[in-house]
């Protein structure tokens, strides 16, 4: 049994630092921020109690800097270390050297991050405790035969995924038995010059999946709680963009035996903390375990609004050694929760990351409208850190509901500075397929193209100015109003609409 922590070092910055800082402060927990000398006007630090410089801007020497960020927690008297996700959040090595450094790691034990970090061990386990994973291999092929005769065991298309990666680095598709020694040989290449380790296993190729993953919660006493389920499917590049709960896809019936089976994937770790199982989901509603994120995920707060469970308050809570405060009989899946991932990226050029000053930072606000943002007006969106600097999360009565706030709040939005995902989220929220839930994990691919989103023309713009002028000259006491086509027409045409629907001129 841990102490209670009364003082904690976050060891990260932007959105989930504030997210962390803001649970901190709910429960009368002081915050220890650190940052890199460009962050040193940052929200996360005028946020925290006490904030610290480890270094400058490129991440390797300030928020990776295990020892300087330990010594920090050390030296201001912490008692604990919240990791957010990214940087140093699924390093076993860290999660180690916080608790060999006599503080508590706000995260599950070294060795689960390590079990599970593995791909090929992750795999052994959850095939030993009956977790339906893809049919393929347990462990890495050692030659091209052996990879021919499992592949056509296994039937084609296959998929070699590299054992040390996860996120998609080092897959190869392959269709044809010709190709599978070529491809063998380039996949350990890849995962060797990426992760120095050229381990490669093969999966059956799953056609046509989503993603759905599984909320868990775990506590030290061997209680392993399932949250629902998040549907993941809309991403670009393995980067997810909009993600929702519950998915149109899951049922009581298979959110029950899916949150069963990732229960059981997290007592199989010996898991403590807030965890995700990652499952592809076929055309038939099965289930197959990809992996396991062994940290909070940036996609959290989806769960925490139709659940009402403040995850990072969970996380302090078993990481004291508490247990869980509710059981599982006691969660309930309430309406429906949607979030964009607001990123300084060119949605007309390729996602290209884009830097600047933020002149303007007007988040929308209401009913339903979570901003987690963790950058102020002002500050700058630099290269040296990852492009997302905001989610926006709306919860509704039902899905309907959910759309039509994130629609609202997108088109509420002010940003001047920056080009943003913004107009590619609301091209997601109009977009027939995402309304009738149809799509998979090649919706992008398949559906978007960035001429969508292309600037207006001046005979447009020209024609968004005077169906401005025209409905302001029927709005007003004692003007006929516009039948509501028109008026509609009118609105989805002002400079204003047209401004967030094709991005403002630069
Ligand atoms: C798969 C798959 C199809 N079949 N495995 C991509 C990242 C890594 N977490 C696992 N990934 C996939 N594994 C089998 N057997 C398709 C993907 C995949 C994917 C999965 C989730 C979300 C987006 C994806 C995009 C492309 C491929």
């Amino acid at each position: 049994m841990n102490a209670p922590i009364r003082s904690l070092l976050i060891a990260n910055r932007g959105e989930i630092a504030v997210r962390i800082i803001r649970a901190c402060k709910e429960l009368g927990i002081r915050t220890v921020a650190v940052y890199s000398e460009p962050d040193v006007n940052a929200p996360h630090v005028l946020r925290a109690d006490e904030a610290y410089c480890i270094g400058p801007a490129p991440s390797r020497e300030s928020y990776l800097r295990m020892d300087a960020i330990i010594d920090t927690a050390k030296k201001t008297g912490c008692d604990a270390i919240h990791p957010g996700y990214g940087f140093l959040s699924e390093n076993a090595a860290f999660a180690r050297a916080v608790e060999d450094a006599g503080l508590i790691f706000i995260g599950p034990p070294a060795s689960a991050i390590e079990v599970m970090g593995d791909k090929t061990s992750a795999r052994t386990l959850m095939i030993k405790r009956g977790v339906p994973v893809v049919p393929g291999t347990e462990s890495a092929v050692t030659s091209a035969e052996e990879a021919a005769r499992i592949a056509l065991e296994v039937g084609y298309p296959v998929l070699l995924k590299a054992a040390a990666g996860g996120g998609g680095k080092g897959m190869r598709v392959v269709e044809d038995p010709a190709d599978i020694g070529r491809a063998l040989e380039s996949a350990q290449n890849e995962a060797r010059s990426a992760f120095g380790d050229d381990r490669v296993y093969i999966e059956k190729f799953v056609l046509q999946p989503r993603h759905v993953e599984i909320q868990v919660l775990s506590d030290a006493h061997g209680h392993h709680l399932y949250l629902g389920e998040r549907e993941c499917s809309i991403q670009r590049r393995h980067q997810k963009v909009v993600e929702e709960a519950p998915s149109v896809i899951v049922d009581a019936d298979l959110r029950a035996r899916m949150g069963k089976a990732a229960a059981e994937a997290a007592a199989a770790c010996g898991y403590v903390n807030a965890g995700t199982i990652e499952f592809l989901v076929d055309g038939d509603r099965n289930f197959y375990f990809l992996e396991m994120n062994t940290r909070l995920q940036v996609e959290h707060p989806v769960t925490e609004m139709v659940t009402g469970i403040d995850l990072v308050k969970m996380q302090i809570l078993v990481a004291e050694g508490k247990p869980l405060p509710f059981a599982q009989e006691d969660i309930r899946i309430r309406g429906h929760a949607i979030e964009c991932r607001i990123c300084a990226e060119d949605v007309r050029s390729n996602f290209l990351p884009d830097t600047g000053v933020l002149a303007r930072y007007r988040p929308p606000q209401g009913f339903g409208v979570r901003d987690d943002s963790g950058v102020a007006e002002g500050g700058e969106i630099s290269i040296h850190y990852d492009p997302m600097f905001a989610k926006l999360v709306v919860w509704g009565m039902d899905r309907t509901d959910a759309i039509g706030k994130m629609r609202r709040a997108l088109d509420e939005y002010v940003i001047d500075g920056v080009e943003t995902t913004i107009p590619f989220c609301r091209y997601v929220m109009d977009h027939p397929k995402f309304i009738d839930g149809d799509f998979q994990i090649d919706f992008v691919q398949k559906y978007y193209r960035p001429e969508y989103l292309r600037r207006p023309n001046d005979e447009e713009r020209l024609a968004a100015v005077l169906a401005a002028v025209f409905a302001e000259e029927h709005s007003g006491p004692g003007k006929k109003k516009l039948t509501n086509g028109a008026g509609d027409a009118a609105r989805k045409c002002s400079p204003w609409a047209l401004r967030h629907r094709y991005g403002g001129d630069r």
